[in-house]
């Protein structure tokens, strides 16, 4: 199952890297969604690269309008001073969502954290690039009970491979966790669950932040519900939502 779900998390990670212009983007629906631990309310789009395919959902307060206005796949740098037009409209609660047992429901919503700096391995140069919250229903039964994220290296900040949170209860605490690098089944250690998400055994590495804690892992898990409520009423039928990350 680990090394199943960091294969998968490899393949978000190569989609993300390797995502085609936003301006392709078609959008397939929208739905109307609130948000029920926060109550707050907005607007939840389907969008894909291919007509009637819905491969991302893209949250706004408003109605979403025209979804290759509201999202960058990539990051890019921006000069504040003077934006490109339409940079107030951009959100960054988006996400990639796959449906990997083909039963029409989501299962797996990669939520975007945004660009991080990914740290360097060999005498590659720094770069940055997007990362994401990965919410997974593993067992398929409807609800999320696992979290993929990225490792952050103590000693520059640097991301380098992923943690995975296992056995999430509702209150937010994962009853185990592990680590993945990125070079497969032989790269995966054991770390152990802490009160501020993950840490790696010899302490070098920690999930996503050193400040991740139940109730920000309870927040995060809380978006799968929402996103499946907007499937159901945009009535998503198989094979609409991706069974897994491709290359568009
Ligand atoms: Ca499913
Ligand atoms: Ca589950």
């Amino acid at each position: 199952m680990r090394s199943e779900l960091f294969a998968f998390h490899r393949g978000v990670i190569d989609q993300s890297d390797h995502a085609p212009s936003e301006q392709s983007l078609k959008k397939l629906c929208e739905a109307k969604v609130r948000h029920a631990p926060t109550g707050a309310s907005g607007y939840l789009a389907f969008a894909g690269f291919r007509k009637g395919d819905a491969a991302l959902a893209i949250m706004t307060s408003d109605s979403t309008g025209d979804v290759r206005r509201r999202i960058w796949l990539r990051p890019r740098f921006v000069d504040k001073k003077n934006p490109p037009p339409g940079f107030d409209l951009l959100t960054l609660d988006w996400g990639y969502v796959f449906d990997r047992n083909g039963d029409g429901r989501v299962d797996y919503f990669a939520f975007l954290i945004g660009p991080m700096s990914i740290a360097p391995r060999g005498d590659e140069a720094l770069r940055f690039a997007n990362r994401f919250w990965e919410v997974i229903d593993s067992d398929f039964n409807g609800e999320a009970d696992s979290l993929i994220v990225p490792a952050i290296r103590e000693s520059d900040g640097g991301v380098e491979g992923a943690m995975l949170l296992e056995g999430i209860a509702k209150s937010g605490e994962p009853s185990a966790c592990c680590w993945g690098g990125e070079s497969g089944s032989a790269d995966i250690k054991d770390c152990r669950p802490t009160a501020r998400g993950c840490r790696s055994l010899d302490n070098s590495l920690t999930a996503a932040s050193d400040r991740f804690p139940p109730a920000a892992i309870a927040f995060v898990m809380s978006q799968l519900p929402l996103v499946n409520s907007a499937a159901a009423e945009c009535n998503l039928k198989p094979p609409a939502i991706p069974r897994g990350p491709r290359r568009y």
